[in-house]
């Protein structure tokens, strides 16, 4: 095997692992009600992957919680993957780990970003339309960098399950972009070749 076959393989190798891990990293059934605490929310875990979140809030039950992204890990999609009924969900995102917006009584400025969702948002990224900056709020264009992100979800009317999927890649760095454009480049040759 030439040198250069064994490095494509090598490359290719170390980015399956990281395109392909997915875990729930919190499930109220089995975790148990998320934090209504925005000064104290639920720590969550990410790893670079897919990591949902199945949660329900409702009524004047409110879900707070927060994760870290390392310097080397940036959050490049916020999914939908299911909700339970037809009225909308609010969500809101402060930097930091603590929720940064008083719920009762909301300084929108403060605010990073923030929607309403609901069933017509199924499968598709909310992360986007979060950054719009709608009303005042500070906005941004994904992905969320390397930092710490404290969430809110609040739905005033009858309790309403969702789950999200917080899909967190490597903050891409030149060279490796490079050499995996360089490599693909070299595979999609010798298939042709063969
Ligand atoms: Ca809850």
């Amino acid at each position: 095997m030439g040198m250069s076959k064994h490095f494509l393989i090598c490359l290719v190798a170390a980015m399956v692992p990281t395109l392909g891990h997915s875990a729930v990293v919190w499930d109220e059934a089995v975790n148990g009600d998320l934090s209504g605490d925005r000064f104290n929310p639920t720590q969550l875990t990410l790893s670079n992957g897919s990591n949902l979140l199945l949660a329900t809030t409702g009524d004047s039950e409110l879900d707070f919680y927060t994760f870290t992204l390392a310097p080397n890990q940036q959050l490049s999609q916020l999914n939908l993957r299911a909700y339970n009924r037809q009225d909308v969900m609010f969500i809101g995102v402060t930097t930091g780990t603590t929720f940064g917006v008083d719920p009762n009584d909301p300084n929108i400025p403060d605010l990073l970003g923030w929607m309403h969702f609901g069933a017509a948002n199924l499968d598709q990224d909310l992360l986007p339309m979060m950054g719009t900056g709608e009303f005042g709020a500070q906005g941004f264009t994904p992905p969320l960098g390397p930092g710490s992100y404290s969430f809110w979800m609040n739905q005033f009317n009858e309790p309403t399950s969702y789950t999200l999927e917080f899909v967190v890649t490597p903050v891409p760095e030149p060279a490796t972009m490079a050499a995996l454009g360089l490599g693909v480049a070299a595979l999609i040759r010798r298939r042709r070749k063969n």
